[in-house]
């Protein structure tokens, strides 16, 4: 984290003259950029499927080595509150026919596994996605949650970007940046340009990386690589109509912009401003590996995360076929 939070610029201040989409979809509009994916874009991403091999992108929920999560949040819990030992003790319920069962629950941070942020998830100066008070996240969100976004649904075009490969790493490095033009670089070079309206699908390694890291040594100084911060940037999205980025990483972009400190500035400037929406946590080492081997790093991405009403995010296993 920062050496001091207050010694470091407002949030607000850094992005006073970043581009704002409140409205553009309507005073009502709680799915933001995702608007930019109608019919003619799942069609799009449609003729991309040329193989029928089939990827699912979350990560596992409750995996014996533990599940990546933002520092302060807890992992998921999952409790057994029923199995055959129930029944052998005659404690299960009894059913005609006799059938047994299990039952598990689960307790965890919705941000807690592969997700979707709600549109109003971040925010500054009291407003959230497309204007509406920051009030309307009191208690549960009634305004941009999860819930809309998990209704629509998400499929369009999705492009893999190999950053890691690209750079000949197997994991980026902490702290280390990457811009839209090295996205743009990095796509040209994997004979895949990014196209208009592309759902961004942004290797870095990280997230793999929590499989064989020492636990220590992957939160210490906590301080992902990714995306970094600039007015260039924020206009690029914008101009692209990007609709949904998806990482490998916990917070999708550098935890601290470099420049300044700001903590998750993208989160604001696309996210709360432009009402891009982002994915986090993906597991993409195995799509990643399949698409160098067979040069097809674009494909029909899908996702529709769980119907949390009210949910500041929520889970979800986005499916990618090819
Ligand atoms: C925070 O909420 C801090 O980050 P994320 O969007 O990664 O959940």
């Amino acid at each position: 984290m920062a050496s001091n939070p207050a010694d470091v610029m407002p949030v607000a201040e850094l992005l006073k003259d970043s581009p704002k989409n409140w409205g553009k979809w309507g005073d009502d509009d709680e799915v933001g950029a995702l608007n930019y994916l109608d019919a003619e874009q799942v069609l799009r991403g449609a003729r991309h499927i040329r193989q029928g091999k089939v990827f699912t992108l979350q990560i596992p929920v409750n995996h014996p080595d533990g599940d990546p999560v933002w520092p302060g949040r807890k992992e998921a819990q999952k409790f057994n509150v029923m199995d055959r030992g129930h029944f052998a003790c005659n404690k299960g319920p009894e059913f005609p026919g006799h059938l047994e069962y299990s039952d598990d629950v689960v307790l965890m941070y919705l941000q807690g596994s592969t997700q979707y942020d709600a549109l109003g998830h971040v925010w500054y100066g009291d407003q959230i996605w497309n204007g509406y008070d920051a009030a309307t996240t009191a208690g549960s969100m009634s305004k941009a949650s999860v819930f809309p976004i998990a209704e629509r649904g998400v499929a369009g075009r999705g492009v893999l970007i190999d950053m890691a490969r690209y750079r000949g790493k197997d994991v980026l490095d902490k702290g280390e940046t990457f811009t839209h033009e090295d996205l743009v670089a990095a796509a040209e070079a994997q004979g895949t340009p990014i196209e208009k309206r592309d759902i961004l699908v942004i290797r870095t390694g990280w997230i793999g990386s929590f499989y064989w890291k020492d636990r220590d040594e992957f939160y210490k100084d906590f301080l992902e690589p990714g995306l970094t911060y600039s007015p260039e940037l924020v206009e690029w999205f914008n101009e692209m109509e990007i609709p949904n980025f998806v990482t490998d990483t916990i917070a999708n972009e550098v935890t601290f912009d470099p420049g300044t400190g700001v903590a998750l500035p993208l989160h604001c400037a696309l996210m709360r401003n432009l009402g891009v929406t982002l994915t986090e946590i993906a597991e993409l080492d195995p799509l990643a590996a399949d698409c160098a081997e067979d040069g097809q790093y674009s494909f029909l991405y899908t996702a529709a995360p769980l119907k949390v009403v009210g949910g500041s995010g929520a889970p979800v296993n986005p499916v990618v076929i090819k």
